[in-house]
């Protein structure tokens, strides 16, 4: 378990609630595994950050989704919104003796500083130890509640799949699935299999590799249009080795980190009822 985690779990007994951040292009590879150990019986709301780098449709389809098995889960531009809404519904899970005191967990990247930031608003404050809760972690004080500053970096779940998903989205380290290029051209396939390769041509402009004419004929193979795909984003960019030919990790990387930064315009890349999704105990969804 993570440092984090252990922290968090130890925590637990004097929380009210664990707020965990997910990422809304990916809202289920984005949780970690973790959650349901420690969130230990205690509300769980969900906060999906990245609601501006997700596809506004898409974005529709799971909070009706939410709605409709009633769930928890609120999505923002942690960039812009007002968390005001979120606050106020919090407080009401308050006990009636003291103020309101919660965590904020989630796995890497998916904006657990700044939504706590933007919780906290200009009442930031950093308070001391508080009695009877362990001293080794910060605490800031909001208006009405008390937050734990990040205790709580989740292991992400190292299920191929998901751990795929979240190299895209800057989550995980892409050398854990074999380097930029490899990374690359996987989500190029991805994006290609699910009709959303599009976005990434309209951003950058970038020549599409040729299919066969014929219609009997089988459309080119993913793993072949996805190498060519990528060369052709190299030469666009001028990731370019000695003699002219594309550098591929080069190229690579610089696709997958703008990826994850929502610079090649707007995606989702699950939706409610995928494969990938394994419902967890104790979770919000
Ligand atoms: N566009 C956009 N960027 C966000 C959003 N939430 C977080 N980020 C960015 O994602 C990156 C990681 O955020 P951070 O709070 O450090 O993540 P943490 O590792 O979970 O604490 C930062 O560059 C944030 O500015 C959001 O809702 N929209
Ligand atoms: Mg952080």
């Amino acid at each position: 378990m993570a440092r984090g985690g252990r922290k968090l779990g130890e925590l637990t007994e004097k929380l009210d609630l664990v707020i965990e951040v997910r990422d809304a292009r990916a809202p289920f590879s984005t949780s970690s595994p973790l959650i349901e150990k420690l969130a230990g019986g205690k509300s769980v709301v969900s906060v999906l950050s990245k609601k501006d780098l997700a596809d506004p449709q898409r974005m529709r389809v799971w909070m009706e989704e939410f709605a409709r098995q009633k769930k928890n889960v609120w999505a923002f531009n942690l960039r812009r919104d007002n968390l005001e809404p979120l606050r106020k519904s919090l407080l009401r899970l308050a006990p009636p003796y003291r103020e309101l005191r919660l965590a904020v967990v989630g796995i890497p990247n998916v904006g657990k500083s700044l939504f706590l930031n933007m919780l906290l608003g200009k009442s930031r404050a950093k308070v001391g130890g508080i009695p009877g809760v362990t001293r080794d972690v910060s605490w800031y004080k909001g208006s009405g509640f008390l937050a734990v500053d990040s205790p709580g970096i989740l292991d992400p779940s190292s299920e191929p799949g998901v751990h795929r998903i979240l190299s895209w989205l800057g989550c995980a380290k892409a050398d854990v699935v074999g380097g930029h290029e490899a990374a690359a051209l996987e989500l190029i396939q991805f994006l290609r299999k699910r009709g959303i390769w599009n976005v990434v041509v309209g951003a950058w402009n970038i020549e599409e590799p040729e299919e066969p004419e014929e219609s009997s004929m089988k459309p080119m193979e993913h793993a072949e249009f996805a190498e060519k795909t990528l060369v052709n984003v190299g030469r666009r960019l001028g990731c370019l080795m000695a003699g002219g030919k594309v550098d591929m990790e080069l190229a690579g990387r610089r696709l997958v980190d703008s990826f994850a930064a929502g610079k090649l315009g707007p995606v989702t890349l699950e939706m409610p009822g995928d494969p990938l999704w394994i419902p967890r105990k104790n979770c919000n969804f």
